[in-house]
C-alpha cells in the first residue's frame, strides 16, 4: 500500500500546474536620457565614476544587452513604441512635439496583461500627452514634471509633494509592490524615473557628491564634423553653443532660474552651499574657447551623474525590498531607459541621431532561474520588443499587428535562428529641440546606412568596425560598394516590412510636424 503510494506521488508530473500567482512579477526601471556610457556595467571612459553599483547588481545577476537600439531616439516615441510594440507612424505617435497625443484606445501591453490576470501600475513620467491606458493604478507627472517638489496627476486629479522627484517615485513604486504583493496576482510595474533629463538638477542628497572631481574627457569632445554631412554639422546640441550657463550649468543666481525656482527655504540653502563657490569660481576664471568646453563638460557630468546617482540608489532600494519579502525568486527586473544620450561625444549632449551613442540603449535583465549570471548579449534587441517579450512572460497571446520579437529565448541563452540581422530607424522632429535633421536607416551589426531626407538629401554610411565613434562617412567609397549596394537593398526592405513610406511621412509632415519650430 504504502509503495503503491509512493508510486503514485513519485509519477506526478514534476512542474506544478502554473497558478495565476506563480507567473512571474515584472519590475520595470525605466529611466530618461540615461547614457549606458554612464553604467559602470557598460565600460568606457567613465566606468570608474558612474553610480551605478545598483544597476551593476542587475548585470552582475542577470544578463546586459549591448545592443539595444531604440526605434526613434526621442521621449515620447520610445514610450509609444515600447507600449504598442509598433513604430511611430502605425502607433501614430512619432514626435514630442507638434501636439500630437499617445491614442490610448490602441492595443497596449498593460492592457492585455490586465486580461492575463495582471495588475498594472506605472509611476513617474509618462510624457505621452494623454492620460494613461491599461493601468490599474497610475500617478505620473505632467509632461517633462519637475526635479524638486513635483506635481503628480492621478485618475482622481492632480496634486503637489514636497522632495525630490526621483526618491518620491521609488517611494510610490514600493509602496504599490506592497499593496500588489497582498493580492492573489502578478503584478507588472512601471517605474519610470524623470532624471537624469536636462536640467539635470542633482538630489539634496547627491549634491556634493562630485564637486572635486575631474571626469575624462571624450577623444571626440573637439569634434570639427569634417568627413560627414549637413546634419552632424548643424545641429543645435553642443556643449559648446547650446549648452546653457544657467538652467543647464547652473552658473547664475538661482532667482534668476526657472531651474530652481521650485525650492523651498531648505532645498535652496542647500542648493547655495554648492553652487555658490561654482558660481564664484566661473565668474572669476574668465575661461574661454576650449578651457570653457572643458569646464562646461566637467560641470555637465557632475550634475549629471549625480542625478544617476539618486536612481541608482533608488533600485537599490528595490532590489532589497525584493529581497526582503521574499518576491526577488519570482520577480523580473528591467533596467532600461528612453534612448541613449551624448556625454561629450562629438561635443554634444542630447540624444535623435542614429549615431551610436543615442542609438543604443541600456538593457539589464535579471529572471531568476532564467538569466545566467554575469551573462552577455550582443544581439540587436529593440525597444520595440519589450511589448512582445513581456506578453510572452505573462502567458498572454502576442497581437498580428505588433511589430517586434519576445526576447525571452534570448533571456534563456537561445538565440532563434531566425533572430533579425538589421534594425530599422526613423527620427522626425525637425525643425524643432537641438535641430537634428530628418532621417531613417538600417543598422545591422557591424554598418550603418542613413538617410537624411529633409532638409537635405544626404546619405552617410559608417563602419563600426574600422570606426567606432563614426567620424568618416564612406557612403560612395568604391571599396564599400557591395556593401553598400547591400544595405539599400535591406533598407528598402525593412520599409516595406514595417510598413513605412515616403508617403506615410509626408502625411505626417503635413499634420502634426508642420508645426515645429526651432527651439534650443
Ligand atoms: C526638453 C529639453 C530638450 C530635450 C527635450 C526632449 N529642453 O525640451 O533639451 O531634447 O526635452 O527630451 S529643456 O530645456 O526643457 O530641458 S525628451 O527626453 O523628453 O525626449
Ligand atoms: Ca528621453
Amino acid at each position: 500500500m504504502l509503495i503503491a503510494t509512493l508510486l503514485i506521488f513519485a509519477c506526478q508530473p514534476a512542474v506544478k500546474k502554473k497558478t495565476k500567482k506563480s507567473k512571474p512579477n515584472i519590475v520595470f526601471i525605466f529611466s530618461d536620457d540615461h547614457a549606458y556610457q554612464a553604467i559602470s556595467a557598460y565600460g568606457g571612459i567613465l566606468k570608474d565614476y558612474a553610480p551605478t553599483p545598483n544597476i551593476d547588481r542587475i548585470a552582475t545577476d542577470g544578463m546586459l544587452f549591448n545592443r539595444c537600439l531604440v526605434t526613434n531616439s526621442i521621449c515620447g516615441p520610445s514610450r509609444a513604441t515600447i507600449l504598442s510594440g509598433k513604430y511611430g507612424h502605425l502607433n501614430g505617435f512619432v514626435s514630442n512635439e507638434g501636439g500630437t497625443k499617445f491614442d490610448g484606445s490602441q492595443i497596449t501591453f498593460p492592457k492585455l496583461m490586465q486580461e492575463a490576470g495582471y495588475k498594472t501600475g506605472i509611476v513617474g513620467k509618462w510624457h505621452l500627452g494623454s492620460e494613461p491606458t491599461g493601468f490599474d493604478y497610475w500617478e505620473v507627472l505632467p509632461g517633462q514634471g519637475f526635479y524638486y517638489n513635483p506635481v503628480f496627476n492621478t485618475s482622481s486629479g492632480k496634486h503637489t509633494e514636497t522632495g525630490y522627484v526621483t526618491e518620491l517615485i521609488t517611494e510610490k513604486a514600493i509602496n504599490y509592490m506592497e499593496e500588489a504583493r497582498k493580492e492573489d496576482q502578478p503584478f507588472l510595474l512601471m517605474l519610470q524615473h524623470k532624471a537624469p533629463h536636462r536640467e539635470w538638477e542633482p538630489g539634496p542628497q547627491e549634491l556634493e557628491l562630485y564637486k572635486d572631481v575631474t571626469f575624462p574627457e571624450p577623444p571626440t569632445l573637439f569634434d570639427t564634423y569634417e568627413n560627414r554631412g549637413r546634419a552632424a554639422k548643424e545641429q543645435d546640441m553642443s556643449i559648446e553653443l547650446t549648452m546653457r550657463l544657467d538652467r543647464d550649468l547652473k552658473l547664475f543666481d538661482n532667482e534668476k532660474l526657472g531651474t530652481t525656482a521650485r525650492l523651498n527655504i531648505n532645498q535652496e540653502k542647500a542648493w547655495d552651499e554648492v553652487y555658490d563657490p561654482i558660481i564664484d569660481y566661473y565668474n572669476t576664471a574668465n575661461l574661454e574657447g576650449d578651457d570653457l568646453i572643458r569646464f562646461k563638460y566637467q560641470r555637465y557630468m557632475q550634475d549629471y551623474l549625480a542625478c544617476i546617482a539618486s536612481v541608482d540608489k533608488g533600485v537599490g532600494r528595490v532590489l532589497d525590498y525584493l529581497e526582503e519579502k521574499g518576491l526577488d525568486e519570482n520577480t523580473i527586473v528591467i533596467y532600461s531607459s528612453d534612448q541613449g544620450f551624448y556625454l561629450g561625444e562629438h561635443g554634444w549632449f542630447d540624444k535623435r541621431f542614429m549615431y551610436e551613442e543615442s542609438l543604443r540603449t541600456p538593457l539589464l535583465v535579471k529572471w531568476p532561474g532564467v538569466t545566467q549570471a554575469g551573462s552577455i548579449n550582443n544581439d540587436l534587441v529593440s525597444n520595440l520588443d519589450f511589448a512582445q517579450t513581456f506578453l510572452e512572460i505573462a502567458g498572454a497571446a502576442e497581437p498580428e499587428e505588433m511589430q517586434g520579437s519576445s526576447i525571452v529565448p534570448l533571456l534563456n541563452g537561445t538565440k532563434p535562428a531566425d533572430w533579425r540581422s538589421e534594425h530599422y530607424y526613423h527620427y522626425y522632429e525637425y525643425p524643432s529641440w537641438h535641430m537634428v535633421k530628418r532621417h531613417y536607416g538600417i543598422a545591422t551589426e557591424r554598418y550603418k546606412l542613413i538617410h537624411f531626407y529633409h532638409d537635405v538629401d544626404e546619405w552617410e554610411m559608417y563602419d563600426l568596425e574600422t570606426d567606432p565613434n563614426e567620424m568618416k562617412n564612406i557612403y560612395g567609397q568604391a571599396n564599400y560598394a557591395d556593401v553598400q549596394a547591400d544595405l539599400h537593398q535591406r533598407l528598402e526592405q525593412l520599409r516595406v516590412k514595417y510598413q513605412d513610406s515616403d508617403e506615410l511621412t509626408e502625411e505626417y509632415l503635413q499634420k502634426s510636424l508642420k508645426r515645429l519650430k526651432h527651439m534650443k
